[in-house]
């Protein structure tokens, strides 16, 4: 038997009968049983065409005999019968039954993602699954459903976005940080430092990375942001998000989201840039610094991962002309490509939405869905 974790939605017709009997049809599944449900969530549309109406959320936890994809069939049969109709992407739906978990499986495949990309910093999703399935590990963050709650609940309204050199970090986080008027921390790298660096590595690594570090944890030093905690939770109380203004990202927003901070870099990409460059009997040195700067940094409530190949990068590294990065190539992009996607898939990263992607649009409109998914 494998223990699963499914969550429901809906937001069309008779959303707590559509809920009820998708729960009853699961439970009557001779293949299935039904351990647990939580209770009927009322929940702020996140996502997708403007003026839709809120959803009614839940999960269930539940047994089966059935193979991942045999459940996944099961959950479309189940939308099927209660009236869903595949229109538009994140539309308005009668049903959505989405596998969250089943038993500790990673999968991916082109039919079926395991766990749940998105489950991570959904709040519709984390607040019911947390009634049914509290201790349930995610297996590649490492933490609990519960922790995973508590995560969107203590951690600083704060998005840090990471990747490899030229993935388009700096552009995706200006755009952001306009989009929900969120403080942007920049890193402003010296230009002449790196194309000495660029030209001999071994050389300089051991200067430049520390400097990389130094910056960055001075960017994200805690101090000074308790009282940015404080006015975060005071706008708690005034209307969450401007709806109207959400489905045209190019406009602002204006309420809670003045509280946010989005940085174009991410403290733990330190080190993974370090195990690329610096000669091995140099790393234990730079690792215990890293560790002790740590300890005082602000830790994001989610990473952004942009990711693209090596030739890719190389291209766009071309084009945008920095006579500083001409002597890249692409062994060394896709050297710091591999370990920046080493350091994002260890436990301690947290929630990472992964984009892999090409297409700066539909990045940039899955990440501002992913922030207002945590609020
Ligand atoms: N599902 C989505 C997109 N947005 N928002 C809420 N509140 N609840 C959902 O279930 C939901 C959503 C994609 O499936
Ligand atoms: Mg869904
Ligand atoms: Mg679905």
């Amino acid at each position: 038997m494998s223990v699963c974790l499914i969550s429901l939605g809906s937001n069309q017709g008779d959303r707590q009968g559509n809920l009820d009997a998708a729960a009853t049809r699961l439970a009557q599944h001779p293949q299935i049983s039904l351990i647990a449900r939580s209770s009927w969530h009322e929940t702020s549309p996140v996502g997708g065409p403007p003026g839709q109406s809120d959803f009614l959320n839940g999960a269930v936890k539940l047994e089966t005999t059935l193979s991942p994809l045999e459940l996944l069939a099961v959950l479309q049969q189940i939308e099927c019968e209660l009236g869903r109709l595949r229109a538009e992407h994140w539309g308005p739906r009668s049903i959505d039954l989405d596998l969250l978990l089943y038993d500790a499986k990673v999968l991916n495949s082109r039919e079926l993602t395991l766990p749940h990309p998105r489950m991570a910093w959904r709040r519709f999703v984390l607040e019911p699954a947390t009634e049914v399935a509290a201790t349930m590990l995610h297996p590649t963050i490492g933490w609990t459903i519960a922790r995973l709650l508590e995560h969107l609940n203590r951690s600083m309204p704060y998005v840090a976005i990471t990747g490899p050199i030229a993935a388009g970090k700096t552009r995706l986080a200006e755009r952001l940080a306009a989009a929900i008027s969120a403080r942007l921390i920049s890193e402003r790298p010296d230009w002449d430092h790196l194309e000495t660096f660029y030209a001999h590595p071994a050389n300089h690594a051991w200067t430049t990375e520390l400097e990389f570090l130094d910056e960055r944890a001075g960017l994200l030093s805690s101090v000074g942001w308790d009282k940015l905690a404080q006015s975060h939770q005071e706008c708690e109380k005034t209307p969450r998000w401007d709806c109207a203004s959400l489905s045209h990202p190019t406009k602002s927003l204006s309420h809670p989201t003045k509280n946010w901070a989005v940085s174009d870099f991410w403290f733990e990409q330190s080190a993974a840039f370090a195990r690329a460059w610096l000669p091995a009997e140099r790393l234990p040195e730079y690792m215990e610094r890293y560790e002790r700067l740590r300890q005082t940094v602000v830790a994001p409530r989610f990473v952004v991962l942009l990711d693209a190949p090596a030739d890719e990068l190389l291209a766009r590294v071309c084009q945008r002309g920095r006579v500083c990065e001409r002597p890249l190539t692409a062994e060394q992009l896709e050297r710091i490509r591999r370990e920046i996607v080493e350091q994002v898939s260890r436990p301690d990263a947290g929630p990472v939405l992964r984009a892999d992607t090409l297409d700066a649009d539909a990045v940039f409109t899955e990440t501002l869905a992913a922030v207002q998914a945590t609020e």
